[in-house]
């Protein structure tokens, strides 16, 4: 049995198109696993931990995917292909060159030392809200609320579409 879920890509370092693609063409090779969508490409000021040093603007996208993976398998899978993309984990929130954040796996809510579902911050960013409205315009979270609402209260802010 699959469950869908959704990926947030981001990158700020390095070619992020291209690592995003990179990423997006790991996601679809991934056992027990289909890749159904992903949005477009949207550029945005990086959103930076208060006295940090500026940051490259990111691009960001959202990819959804079937998947008979368990969370933690479809994690660890997700930090496979950041290392391989190159990643560094340095500072938190820190420039990278590859992020992936596991958005949502189907309506699961689950709390441990190395998963928060759904993403801890994926109702606040317009960067995930708004590729992820893209590509599942009629999306119910797991507490009930519609992504759409969301998006419609939260805005784009400085989000840009780049590409299709
Ligand atoms: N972790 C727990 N739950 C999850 C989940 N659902 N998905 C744990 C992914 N990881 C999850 O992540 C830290 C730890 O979170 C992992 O060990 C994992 O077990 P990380 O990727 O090593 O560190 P991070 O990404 O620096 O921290 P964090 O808190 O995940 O940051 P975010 O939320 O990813 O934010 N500005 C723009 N414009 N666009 C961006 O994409 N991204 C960030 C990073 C900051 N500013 C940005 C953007
Ligand atoms: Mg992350």
């Amino acid at each position: 049995m699959s469950t869908r879920a959704y990926i947030g890509l981001g990158s700020n370092l390095g070619e992020p198109a291209r690592q995003i693609q990179y990423a997006i063409d790991a996601l679809a090779v991934l056992p027990l696993s289909k890749l159904v969508s992903r949005s477009s490409l949207y550029r945005s000021p990086a959103l930076t931990l208060p006295g940090s040093t500026p940051q490259p603007d990111y691009l960001n996208a959202v990819a959804a995917l079937d998947t008979a993976l368990d969370p933690q398998a479809l994690l660890a899978a997700l930090f496979q292909i950041e290392h391989a993309q190159g990643r560094v984990r340095e500072q938190r929130w820190g420039a990278r060159t590859l992020d992936l954040d596991l958005l949502l796996y189907g309506s699961l809510q689950w709390q441990s030392a190395t998963l928060t579902l759904p993403h801890y911050a994926l109702c606040e960013r317009p960067f995930v809200v708004i590729p992820l409205l893209e590509i599942a315009p009629d999306l119910t979270l797991p507490d009930g609320r519609r992504l759409r609402e969301i998006a419609e209260a939260l805005g784009a802010g400085d989000l840009q579409r780049v590409s299709a």
